[in-house]
């Protein structure tokens, strides 16, 4: 049987090997829901940087530059971090170079894998319909907040677990631990997440409505994919 595994931050990469693996990376708040909107509403290619200084420089090259710092749209960057940004129309078969705090250092830490794939809740049963007409081994691998675990990116895991379960078996105790936080809190995300540290810390900023759309199942059928250091 095919196995499963949930690498709960960045940090912890280090303990897995990648090289045969769909690593589905997932930043609910809100990096990979942006992404998944932004393919939803017909732009050409996410390119995912690391560093601030590389995105900006795609300027140059006929890019859109998008992305935050601590949740802040960056100086001089075209496009913050609201998926609402990404239903821009003029975004329509355009690329964006993108750089966000925690999600794109998550797609670089998992670089050397098989195939990389963008999750969010808005595309969850894409994503595992994808994963289930795989063959690959899956590592769900979360972005987290600053190398520390969340609890929205662990539950978008313990989902994917829940819904693949009778085709792949978890490898340790994460996958297991994510699926049963996951089954607690379906009922109401929303609700489940309000003393979260995402959640809290973006309420600051004043922005619960981003919170509620990133919890929305199924919104879209597509799966964003990176291709030579490309999500098409
Ligand atoms: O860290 C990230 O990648 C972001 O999604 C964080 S924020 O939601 O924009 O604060």
């Amino acid at each position: 049987m095919r196995t499963i595994d949930v690498c709960v931050s960045p940090e912890l990469m280090h303990l897995y090997t990648v090289s045969d693996r769909t690593v589905v990376v997932v930043d609910i708040l809100r990096a990979t829901s942006c992404m998944t909107t932004a393919f939803a509403h017909g732009i050409a290619s996410i390119t995912p940087f690391a560093k601030m200084e590389d995105c900006l420089a795609m300027k140059d090259k006929g890019y859109f530059t998008a992305g935050e710092r601590d949740g802040k749209k960056v100086d001089g960057f075209d496009f913050g971090n609201s998926p609402f940004e990404y239903m821009d129309e003029k975004l329509k078969g355009q690329k964006i170079a993108f750089t966000t705090t925690n999600g794109t250092q998550a797609i670089a830490k998992s670089a050397g894998a098989r195939e990389i794939i963008i999750g969010s809740f808005l595309n969850l049963t894409a994503v595992t319909n994808y994963l289930a007409n795989g063959t690959d081994n899956i590592l769900v691998v979360c972005a987290g907040w600053k190398g520390k675990v969340n609890l929205e990116d662990t539950l978008f895991a313990g989902a994917v677990v829940e819904l693949l379960k009778d085709q792949v078996q978890p490898e340790c105790d994460a996958p297991v631990a994510a699926r049963q936080l996951y089954n607690q809190a379906k009922h109401d995300l929303v609700d489940y997440l309000k003393d979260s540290s995402h959640v809290r810390r973006l309420a600051k900023l004043n922005i619960f409505k981003d919170i509620q759309y990133c919890l929305t199942l199924d919104q879209y059928g597509v799966v964003p994919v990176l291709k030579e250091g490309k999500l098409v």
